[in-house]
């Protein structure tokens, strides 16, 4: 079984959203044109709590974009974003979401922020979508969405640590900054992931 996953494809990250992704919005129709190319399709929702910790307008004297240090793990400080059932939350309006068969929702926790579709940051809590492509016998996976150097990167790196064959279709994402978009797909060729 081969399997798409559509990671955080979402409002916000697109252009005039909360936390927008430059050309986020020019991936959307290149995803819709390959959902017939795979026997299972997964997205994922980035589905933040009013409180989260990723917010820096929950912290005092913090600014976004400043790093703070939350039991060991260093935490980027974002705008406010993908706060659960906003519109911001929701699917772009272009995108084909009729054939996805599951939606997985990560960030959900106010205490720790969730890049990895697989684990939360500190690889503490699963959201069961290891044991959801074993059971529907995924051997294969693809992954595509916003934004490549954060939520696309850690969640298919999570992927191959899995044991699965894992690739990312390059053309189907986008991300923050360029830069940091390069070192991303060269420490994910680095951990076996294949770029198409
Ligand atoms: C993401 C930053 C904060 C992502 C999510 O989807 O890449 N980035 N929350
Ligand atoms: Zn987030």
């Amino acid at each position: 079984m081969k399997a798409l996953v559509i990671v955080d494809l979402q409002n916000d990250f697109l252009p005039g959203g909360a936390l927008e992704v430059p050309e986020g919005d020019m991936i959307v129709e290149k995803i819709n044109d390959i959902l017939d190319n795979y026997d299972l399709i997964i997205a994922t929702k980035d589905w933040h709590p009013e409180d989260h910790i990723s917010f820096a307008s929950n912290h005092k004297n913090k600014d976004v974009g400043d790093v703070i240090n939350s039991e060991g793990i260093n935490q980027i400080l974002w705008p406010d974003h993908c706060i659960q059932k906003s519109p911001g939350s929701d699917f772009p309006k272009n995108f084909n979401s009729s054939k996805i068969k599951k939606i997985v929702y990560k960030g959900q926790n106010s205490n720790i922020d969730s890049y990895s579709a697989f684990y939360d940051n500190a690889k503490d809590a699963s959201t069961g979508l290891t044991d959801f492509l074993r059971i529907k016998k995924v051997e294969k996976v693809d992954f595509v969405g916003l934004a490549t150097e954060y939520c696309v990167k850690f969640t298919a790196l999570d992927s191959v640590s899995e044991g699965f064959y894992t690739r990312v279709i390059t053309k189907c994402t986008k991300g923050l900054n360029e830069n940091d978009c390069k070192l991303a797909f060269d420490e994910m060729r680095d951990k076996g992931i294949v770029l198409i």
